[in-house]
């Protein structure tokens, strides 16, 4: 048996970092009979079954864990957006920062593009909510120190929409790194998937990141419990108000003598946000009770 971590996973092989070793591995049947499946990021017992291959044996407890994007363990999700084309439906960005709130997992939100759309008003949106933001172009390399600075000593998973610049990004900021990115479909104002499996990767300056597929919708995406019973203070812009509503168990949607909708009146908690909680709220309540 050997300990290592899961730095990639494609077409069914989980490749497991083990000291010096890169080990090609299969998992174990019981994983996938207990609905569960390994993860990158995750730390691993490997039994070998060649000199470069083994069987993913058992799974380290983990400290988060994401379905979108299938990633463990890490410190931060990097919620990479644009202004220019593809451009980012703040939901995403919203619904994204909420379910890393709940998991104690932190968040970066990185205007990229910023070169062709400036991104500041967007960014200021997300450092009022509490959480670190930057507006960086991968292209003139603008915001990339602020941005290595946040990743250093940190493993980070970038996410956010497909054609963003995920990709570009890791590229700028690694010198002799070549990830593949694409041309963007103007026409369809989408990106066009470039970035195929998961992967990890060890920056020269001190960082771990981990490249990730980007979205095209939300509808995958995990929604649970846990989130409908605490939305609220998944919003952190929103803590200083909870407790202050006239009625104990206001959903801070439309009820009277409700501190947060004060708070939306007075221009301090952007309309943008409440908004998006607006939908999470209606969302979740499809989830029921049961579903735990
Ligand atoms: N002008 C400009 N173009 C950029 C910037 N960042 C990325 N691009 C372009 O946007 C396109 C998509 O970039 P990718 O890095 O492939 O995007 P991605 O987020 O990794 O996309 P997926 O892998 O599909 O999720 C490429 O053509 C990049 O050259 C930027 O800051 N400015
Ligand atoms: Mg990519
Ligand atoms: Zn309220």
């Amino acid at each position: 048996m050997s300990r290592g971590r899961i730095c990639r996973a494609l077409s069914g092989f989980y490749y497991v970092e083990a000291g010096e070793r890169l080990l090609a591995c299969r998992a174990r049947g019981k994983f996938r009979q207990e609905g569960r499946s390994p993860l990158v990021g995750d730390w691993v017992e490997i039994r070998e079954t060649g000199p470069d291959t083994g069987m993913v044996w058992e799974i380290e407890p983990r400290r988060t864990a994401f379905d979108r994007p299938a990633v463990a363990n890490v410190d931060q999700l990097v919620v990479v957006a644009s202004r220019a084309v593809p451009v980012t439906d703040p939901f995403l960005i919203d619904r994204v920062s909420a379910i890393a709130a709940l998991k104690g997992c932190g968040v970066v939100v990185c205007v990229n593009k910023c070169d062709l759309a400036p991104g500041e008003d967007l960014a200021d949106i997300y450092r009022r909510a509490g959480f670190a933001a930057v507006c960086a172009s991968a292209e003139t390399g603008e915001g990339l120190e602020e941005l290595t600075e946040l990743l250093r000593g940190k493993l980070s998973a970038f996410t956010g929409n497909s054609g963003v610049g995920k990709s570009s990004l890791l590229n700028a900021i690694e010198p002799g790194f070549s990830l593949k990115v694409a041309q963007i479909s103007e026409k369809l104002g989408r990106g066009r998937h470039t970035t195929r499996h998961v992967e990890l990767y060890h920056l020269g300056c001190g960082a771990q990141v981990i490249d990730t597929p980007g979205f095209s919708s939300f509808d995958a995406q995990e929604l649970d419990l846990e989130l409908k019973e605490r939305l609220p203070e998944c919003f952190p812009e929103f803590r200083p108000h909870l407790g202050r509503c006239r009625f104990v168990n206001c959903g801070h949607t439309r009820e009277k003598g409700c501190a947060v909708l004060a708070a939306v009146r007075a221009g301090e908690i952007p309309p943008s946000r409440h908004r998006s909680y607006l939908r999470l709220y209606r969302e979740l309540q499809s989830v029921k009770s049961w579903e735990r």
